[in-house]
């Protein structure tokens, strides 16, 4: 079974734990405590050299790290991972974007506007790039989906998953999705995907005896 080493508060750690509930696989999850800097301690860092999670442990002492390559091994064999050429790269082509155009604007905002009190003014000098390239993001993905319910081919796979962990909280962290109604109507069909868990969603614990 996997383990999974994750913050409840984390989008990457959701990505994960949301593929891992809608295919119904079974496992073990570790709360890390990021900001008591759970993931920088030399047991952590012996696991992940990068000290961030998720980290997935997928065998006895083999670790897979960003939330992203996860995802394509979790669900590799499923219709969510598309295994025909051109999607599996489109799927890429949305999956680096979220690293790249998303996550680092509004993954950050989330992170230091929500959960870190304070953050506000010790990232004023940066909030406001955040902003605008977070929506800047936001433009591209609502250029897409004005014409298509899902980023891959019409269909949902893990680019949306990867897509969705942190656009859902934008909201959150001082983005007005209001000029953006094809992303909000997507979000609304992300959510009700059959197998869909909320960001607070944990998995049954495990009996003692496992
Ligand atoms: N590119 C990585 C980013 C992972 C990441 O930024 N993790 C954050 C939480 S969302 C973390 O572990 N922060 C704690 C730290 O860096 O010490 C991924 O997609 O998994």
């Amino acid at each position: 079974m996997y383990t999974l080493y994750s913050d409840q508060r984390s989008g990457n750690s959701y990505k994960v734990r949301l593929a891992l509930a809608r295919l119904g696989i079974p496992f073990k999850l570790v709360e890390v405590d990021i900001l008591q800097g759970e993931s920088r301690t030399p047991e952590f860092l012996a696991k992940n050299p990068n000290g961030q999670i998720p980290l997935l442990e997928v065998a006895p002492n083999r670790y897979l790290a960003e939330s992203n390559a996860i995802l394509w091994y979790v669900a590799g064999g499923s219709t969510l991972a598309p295994e025909d050429r051109i999607e599996r790269a489109e799927a890429m082509q949305w999956m680096f974007f979220e690293q790249h155009s998303l996550e680092p604007n509004i993954g950050a905002a989330y992170f230091w506007l929500s959960l870190i009190k304070g953050g506000r003014d010790l990232q004023q000098h940066v909030l406001d790039d955040w902003m605008e390239n977070g929506y800047r993001a936001l433009g591209v993905m609502e250029m897409h989906l004005a014409r298509h319910d899902f980023f891959v081919n019409g269909y949902f796979t893990i680019a949306d998953i990867a897509l969705y962990a942190y656009t859902h909280v934008a909201e959150r962290c001082d983005f007005d999705l209001a000029r953006y109604p094809a992303v909000r109507a997507w979000l609304a069909r992300v959510a009700v995907e059959p197998g869909h868990v909320a960001m607070d969603w944990q998995p049954e614990p495990l009996a003692a005896a496992e």
